[in-house]
């Protein structure tokens, strides 16, 4: 493989030929590789270098999968400054799902083709240990066949401290064996102790965020992993997040997929902040495409990013457009403009619009559907 005459002079120009030359070799990129991409000016040639590994990894394939997000409670003790969902205890708009509250809202939609239930929600001591391992049961009771995938690290961590109070290997045994198949990639934030203290300082940092990830691929699950960027993180401190992660999925190669998460001011301690820029949204997505050698899905995730930029982003080094999602909460609270789901007919729309072959693939990415056979589902759903 070589670089075209016009992204060679691209790269040429922008002083990117020698993180261009490793690319071409599949050689792993340095730190201040890292840094590089994220300082070039030259988007065009940063995104065309991720698009090429993107190609060389996935062709023109692009996956969806339909899933629905349930989140039992906005109740949370840890008062991050980037969170427009959580609330206090006590707060006229708290809310706590009950195990019938949540079956109801698995129940109103069994009559959609769903292979996915996302479940995250706050950091509470309210419910006891046990109201955990029976939603997993009470939901594969209604929906034997969908794939859960449930509790962030933060929130398992927290279960194991305080509410079970037990150490988190049995803990996630317990949760396994109730139907736990495997867990989201939200609550990494940005690694750095700084940025830590900063803006999320009422929970766990990296180090304890990356620790409760190397148990959790060492019980058997898998889990993805996020960075929410467009804060009061630096560049540098990107970068190390993202080698971080490259590190653990060198030890356990847990990790299915990386989302780059853009933060969204309206609603939280950081209002004054601007929204991120569709610029910055693919910038993070390419470098991510081109750190992460060890990873093999980058996801756009177009409730943060707008379809339209999701689009883009299958260009510019994702190859996952996420889902139909289905009651989206923790970005709207924050004033995410997107809709809050899209229907099956609508991704594979959207994903044929960008120049792609849709697939629907299930949460480990087995595919489910062929582009074939998605093309004709557009036309059935
Ligand atoms: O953990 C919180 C972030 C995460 C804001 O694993 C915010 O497949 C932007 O992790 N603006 C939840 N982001 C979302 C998440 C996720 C989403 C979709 C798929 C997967 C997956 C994971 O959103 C939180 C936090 O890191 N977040 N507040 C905000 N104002």
């Amino acid at each position: 493989m070589d670089l075209s005459p016009l992204l060679r002079n691209a790269c040429e120009t922008a002083g990117l030929m020698e993180i261009a030359d490793k690319v071409l070799a599949g050689e792993r990129l340095s730190f201040e590789d890292g840094v590089s991409l994220y300082a070039s000016p030259n988007l065009l040639a940063v995104g065309s270098l991720a698009n090429l590994d993107r190609e060389r990894r996935h062709g023109n394939l692009a996956y969806y999968v339909l899933n629905q997000h349930i989140n039992p409670t906005n109740i949370c003790v840890g008062g991050c400054r980037f969170c427009a969902f959580g609330r206090a205890k006590g707060a006229t708009d708290a809310y706590l799902l009950t195990l019938e509250d949540i079956e109801a809202r698995v129940r109103e939609k069994l009559d959609r083709r769903i292979t996915e239930l996302h479940i995250v929600g706050g950091l509470t001591q309210i419910m006891p240990w046990s109201y955990y391992p029976d939603l997993l049961r009470r939901i594969k009771a209604l929906r034997p066949d969908v794939h859960i995938k449930a509790f962030t690290m933060v929130e398992l961590d927290y279960l194991a401290r305080e509410v079970a109070c037990r150490p988190l290997p049995e803990v996630i045994q317990e949760l396994r064996d109730a139907g736990l198949d495997s867990c989201p990639g939200g609550g990494a934030e940005v690694f750095s102790e700084r940025v830590h203290q900063e803006i999320y300082k009422g929970k766990i940092g990296g180090d304890q965020w990356l620790a409760t990830a190397r148990t959790v691929h060492e019980c058997g699950l898998k889990s993805n992993a996020t960075m929410l960027y467009g804060h009061v993180e630096t560049v540098p401190e990107k970068v190390d997040h993202l080698l971080r992660l490259r590190d653990l999925q060198d030890e356990t190669g847990g990790f299915v997929n990386f989302i780059p998460l853009a933060f969204h001011p309206a609603n939280t301690q950081m209002s004054e902040l601007p929204e991120t820029t569709g610029y910055a949204d693919l910038r993070n997505i390419a470098v991510a495409r081109l750190l992460l050698d060890n990873f093999d899905h980058i996801k756009a995730y177009w409730i943060m990013i707008t379809p339209k930029i999701t689009q883009t982003a299958m260009h510019f080094g994702a190859d996952d457009f996420d889902g139909t999602v289905d009651d989206e909460e923790i970005a709207h609270d924050a004033g995410a403009s997107t809709p809050t789901c899209l229907s099956v007919s609508e991704l594979v729309e959207l994903i044929r619009a960008a120049g792609r072959e849709p697939v629907e693939r299930d949460t480990l990415f087995n595919v489910i559907r062929s582009p074939d056979a998605a093309t004709a589902m557009a036309g059935s759903a």
